[in-house]
């Protein structure tokens, strides 16, 4: 459908309506498809809209909209998420934000073209969120539920051809609850906002009587795809399902033609079907195309038209759809991965929410087809669309670039809402199974989609949070609803798989926690793993993928989610100094950097995964996070919320998955600098890559492990530090170039936070994050934030910076620091976190030096909690110094270990 409205701009006929000095203009085309009788009117401009949950008789002409907004579909009025350094720098702001979930309402007058008169008209919506009501001229034409899919009515009997026409519609986005209008309409729960509104486009159509079908689950009526290839040539079904909305009985002939890029007719077949008036019926052919060029992905993504036609037997064309085609097979094979047209495929893809700063979920045309511009640019081939139905446009630009598609309904986590109730209420069950048919009927002719996903994330099981589910006692019982929705899917697609996201199997929980085991539901499966993250560790990620393919090597396996958050304005001087907080606010850019590293590291090395999706492309809305440098953001994006920064992991990938010639050296907006000498990363798929500082060479590298160039140990000047890589490639040099700055305090001093990841920038004197240590582990004295529970900060005594002294480092470790030749005095901090006198003893060396003898905090400090500092000077010769923690009795401890220069 979506090609007629976009030729509609093409030949567009713009009408006033009668309030014609405000932007009611409303843009009415003939399509410019050849021989196409479908008229297509954009209602885009000069509705009045309110958000009120209050309102009634809104649907009536007497009511007055004259105090209500005006704006423009599409349109939310939700704002949600905002960054909160620099607020001056950002599209939202905590002073713009709406979380506001409720009604909408809508109100257009538009003249409806007269020549409308005689035909069948039909409105159209992209989407509603997440429910709408529908009124044209006082008459209800019905109602839809769910947000994400298009959905048609039947406007004939209402609409005032030649005359201005009032459209109402109401729309609701309230948070499911028991009672509420929204109560069974998915998603249930999400880590994601649903907006609210006509953030889609809505149209008017008008039809001949005879024509395809429009009311077929929002789909063009026509359903292709290819059946066989073989010795090159391509056969491909069609069926296209044709009405007779008149009268009299019809004649007609039903044709289906593919036509290539250079505009020949490739294949062709027609045959007559007879409709009495009101009948409808289905149409098949078979065409098949001698020597097919195959739509193969990013490689080439070759795509035919599909035109089929529903003429009258004196050859009127009575109808139309025209639509894009390839030719394609698809196969998934448990140990060797994906499978296009019998050429292995590694999927390398992301997720995508359809949210971007300022607009939300209204998204033009252009700022999606941006969005995939950027997606492309980091040489991903796939993209999982998370967590619902996405909108046309992403599934043609797929079609176009010869991008992979995952796509999916929104059954996320949740499908009851009642304590005890294990399986779905049937109104539930109702609303998934539509929207997976809106789903399926509607991007059935995309080549680029190959899988549809029937869930997300419902195999928590008991370990899921009770102030989530309102403690709902027995966990609830997926996998009834999961079987379901795969015969359902099968049913309505036999030639694609089935497949789905899980949380939970093989992860270990808190307990003996039990998950129900979910994968063999579907023909595929994927797990979302954030190993290094939420849980675990980077490196336990390949073994636990071997785990899950051992248990069903039969069942092709992929890793539908991995990543890392990251703030673009925090930063750690090591990605090991520390954990992460994944559910507060220390996230920064270089330790999400580490993870997809790693993650990346363990991934490619898998060839039996058919895909991977990290997650996410974008930073998105999300009102359950108060984390890194935001509120209401998940920051797992490689690019950020407002599209402005590209996050130094895109790179990463970018070097790793394109051709393109990258070099990017990392950290440009961690400008001043916590130390002096540091490593500097560079990601860069030239051949041979050279960094320099202030001009001087530091040297060249080649065949970079996973296209990523460090350089150890770099000493910084003073003051202003210009780190310039260069990279040959076959058309020439690459150069990036950034600026780091070191202040006159840091040449002298080296202040380290131990066991932080990120040093708080609340102290009086400047830390650094943990860093140059050699073994111990990270800790801390306080509680990370969780799912919905703030922080919990243990108040310390006596310390200077309870915050630096908050973390240590523990265990048997050493700090090997390195430093210009002279005198210095060591400082260190020390904080019992909870053990008794006589419980913990350790010995502190100074370049072999002994120091501190027996120290035992505990006794020394006089109580736990307390802080306790220890001097002691000492002489750096060979540029550096070696500060030693040797255990005596339990583990050694300190948290924070400072260095000044005392000549
Ligand atoms: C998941 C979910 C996704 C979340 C993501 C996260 O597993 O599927 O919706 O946004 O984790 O960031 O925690």
């Amino acid at each position: 459908m979506k090609p007629l409205l976009m030729a509609a701009t093409a030949a567009a006929v713009v009408f006033a309506g009668p309030f014609s000095g405000e932007a009611r203009a409303q843009t009415l085309s003939a399509s410019a498809v050849a021989h196409s009788p479908r008229q297509t009117m954009a209602l885009t401009g000069g509705w009045r809209f309110k958000q009120d949950n209050t309102l009634t008789n809104v649907e009536t002409s007497g009511f007055s909209d004259a105090a209500w907004e005006t704006v423009g579909v599409p349109h939310t009025w939700n704002r949600v998420g905002y960054y909160i350094p620099d607020p001056g720098s950002h599209v939202n702001t905590s002073d713009k934000i709406n979380k506001t979930q409720g009604v909408g309402w809508y109100r257009l007058t538009f003249t409806a073209p007269s020549t409308f008169r005689g035909k069948r008209a039909w409105l159209q919506f992209d989407a509603a969120s997440r429910m709408a009501e529908v009124w044209l001229n006082g008459v209800r034409l019905g109602q839809h539920a769910g947000g994400f899919s298009r959905f048609r009515l039947d406007a004939t009997a209402a609409l005032k051809p030649g005359e201005p026409n009032l459209l109402v519609v109401k729309t609701d986005n309230s948070v499911p609850s028991r009672g509420k209008p929204t109560a069974d309409i998915l998603p249930l729960a999400g880590d994601f906002f649903v907006y609210g509104g006509l953030y889609r486009p809505v149209s008017l159509i008008a039809t001949d009587p005879v024509h395809l079908e429009m009311l077929d689950y929002g789909s063009p009526g026509v359903y292709a795809a290819t059946q066989s290839i073989e010795d090159g040539q391509a056969r491909v079904s069609v069926r296209a399902k044709v009405r007779n909305d008149g009268r009299t009985a019809a004649s007609l002939v039903v044709a289906a033609r593919l036509v290539d890029a250079e505009g020949r007719v490739v294949a062709e077949r027609s045959g007559p079907v007879s409709l009495k008036g009101g009948q409808g019926s289905s149409v098949e052919h078979e065409l098949a195309i001698e020597k097919a060029r195959l739509w193969q992905g990013v490689e080439d993504p070759y795509l035919y038209r599909l035109v089929v036609e529903v003429r009258a037997r004196d050859g009127r064309v009575l109808d139309q759809v025209d639509q894009a085609f390839g030719v394609r097979q698809m196969r998934f094979d448990p140990e060797k991965g994906f499978f296009l047209n019998g050429k292995p495929l590694r999927l390398k893809g992301v997720g995508l929410h359809q949210d971007v700063e300022g607009k939300g979920w209204a998204q033009s045309a252009a700022d999606i087809e941006a969005d995939i511009a950027v997606i492309r640019e980091m040489g991903a081939n796939s993209i999982r669309l998370t967590h619902y139905q996405h909108d046309t446009t992403v599934h043609e630009l797929a079609d176009r670039y010869g991008l992979i598609l995952w796509d999916e309904i929104p059954l996320v986590t949740l499908w009851t809402l009642t304590p005890g109730q294990t399986e779905a209420t049937p109104g539930l069950l109702a609303n998934a199974r539509q929207q997976l048919q809106e789903l399926i009927r509607q991007n059935y002719n995309h080549p680029s989609v190959a899988v549809w996903g029937i869930a997300n994330e419902v195999d928590f099981g008991a370990s899921l949070p009770g102030f989530l589910t309102g403690d709902l006692g027995v966990p609830p019982d997926p996998l009834p609803l999961l079987r379901e929705l795969n015969a359902l899917a099968k049913a309505e697609d036999p030639t694609r798989p089935t497949t789905q996201a899980n949380c939970c199997e093989g992860r270990l929980f808190a307990g003996d926690v039990e998950v129900p085991i979910v994968a063999p539901a579907t023909d595929l499966s994927g797990v979302n793993r954030y190993f290094g993250w939420y849980f675990g560790g980077v490196d336990d990620l390949g073994p636990h993928l071997d785990a899950i393919r051992q248990k069903r090597p039969a069942q092709p396996l992929a890793v539908t989610e991995y990543g890392a958050g990251g703030a673009v304005t925090m930063h750690t001087d090591d990605p090991l100094g520390g954990r992460p907080d994944s559910r507060g606010r220390n996230q920064p850019e270089e330790y999400m950097s580490y993870v997809h590293e790693q993650a990346w590291a363990a991934l490619q090395g898998k060839p039996y995964l058919w895909g991977t999706w990290l997650w996410n492309s974008f930073d998105f809305a999300t009102t359950v996070r108060r984390e890194g440098d935001s509120n209401d953001i998940n920051t797992k994006g490689l690019v950020t919320y407002d599209r402005k920064v590209k996050k130094d992991a895109f790179f990463f990938y970018k070097a790793n998955w394109t051709q393109s010639p990258t070099v990017h050296v990392n950290g440009r907006r961690y400008v001043d600098r916590a130390y002096r000498f540091t490593d500097v990363r560079v990601y860069s798929n030239a051949g041979a890559t050279e960094l320099s500082l202030n001009g001087r060479s530091l040297g060249k590298q080649s065949n970079c492990p996973q296209m990523t160039c460090v350089w150890r140990g770099v000493k910084l000047d003073a003051g202003e530090n210009v780190l310039a890589a260069s990279g040959q490639f076959a058309g020439g040099e690459v150069r990036d170039r950034i600026v780091w700055k070191v202040s006159p305090e840091t040449m002298r001093n080296i202040r380290i936070d131990s066991g932080a990841l990120v040093a708080p920038q609340t102290a009086p004197v400047r830390f650094g994050s943990d860093a140059f240590f050699v073994g111990g582990e990270a800790a801390t004295v306080n509680k990370a934030a969780d799912y919905g529970k703030a922080a919990e900060r243990k108040a310390l005594v006596g310390a200077a910076n309870p915050e630096v002294a908050a973390t240590y480092r523990t265990g048997d470790f050493r700090y090997r620091v390195p430093l210009e030749n002279g005198r210095y005095e060591v400082t260190l901090t020390f904080v019992e976190p909870g053990a008794k006198p006589g419980e913990r003893q350790f010995d502190v060396l100074a370049n072999g030096a002994r120091k501190l003898d027996r120290l035992d905090v505990a006794a020394a400090a006089g109580a736990p909690l307390t802080a306790l500092v220890r001097r002691f000077p000492v002489k750096v010769a060979d540029g550096v110094l070696d500060v030693e923690f040797r255990p005596r009795l339990g583990k050694a401890i300190v948290s924070s270990v400072e260095i000044s220069r005392q000549d």
